[in-house]
């Protein structure tokens, strides 16, 4: 993935349509195209003017949110949630509850710092209605703890403290067009398309990296 400036809009990972029925085509056009493009061009051209900047990959510029200007902590907030969130959908939606594999390390996690598997959807789910206007769901490792937590807007985890598993964008634009104004509608249908692979991958790595 383009990680430093010039940053680029990378393809989406499946088609435009993939994830059909649950969230439609020309939201994903419009949302991959337009919105994370706005977000594209509004960090090149501030980065443009700060050569010290530009060689910081998306992760260390956030890193630093303390000290970024707020234009650029919106710009490059938007780039990194919004590729985090399209990263972890999956255009081959399965059962919403991760299979049980040896590698599966998320399941386990999961289920006993949430008490069950269908508690952490319903506490996902309160979380995702709980956010007044725009901004994101994601789960979090922190410490080795499991966490849901949300942000408003552009702004991201603390990426210092906590290392991100899994995002819901909750902008109106990422629902509108096929829910309207249910935001609880595309939150059933998302859980269809958790790409619990990725997930796990993320979790299995921040888990060796503590353990190094
Ligand atoms: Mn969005």
């Amino acid at each position: 993935m383009n990680n430093c400036y010039p940053f680029v809009n990378t393809p989406l990972p499946y088609a435009y349509n993939a994830l059909e029925p649950y969230i439609d085509e020309k939201t994903m056009r419009l949302h991959h195209d337009k919105h994370l493009q706005t977000y594209i061009d509004g960090l090149n051209k501030l980065l443009k003017s700060q050569p010290a900047l530009q060689s910081c990959s998306l992760q260390t510029l956030l890193a630093n949110w303390n000290h970024l200007p707020v234009s650029l902590r919106n710009n490059a907030g938007g780039v990194y949630n919004h590729r985090f969130f399209f990263d972890s959908l999956t255009p081959c939606p399965k059962d919403f509850q991760p299979a049980i594999s040896t590698d599966n390390k998320i399941l386990p996690a999961i289920e006993k710092q949430f008490c069950g598997f269908d508690r952490f959807c319903s506490l996902w789910k309160e979380s995702a209605l709980s956010v007044f206007g725009s901004g994101y769901v994601w789960l979090v490792c922190e410490c080795g703890m499991l966490k849901i937590i949300t942000t408003a807007n552009q702004n991201v985890p603390d990426l210092c403290l906590q290392t991100p598993l899994l995002n819901l964008d909750v902008w109106e634009h990422t629902y509108y067009l096929k829910h309207y104004n249910m935001r609880t509608d595309y939150i059933d249908d998302w859980f269809h398309l958790i790409n619990w692979d990725v997930v796990n991958n993320r979790y299995r790595a921040q888990n060796s990296k503590r353990t190094e």
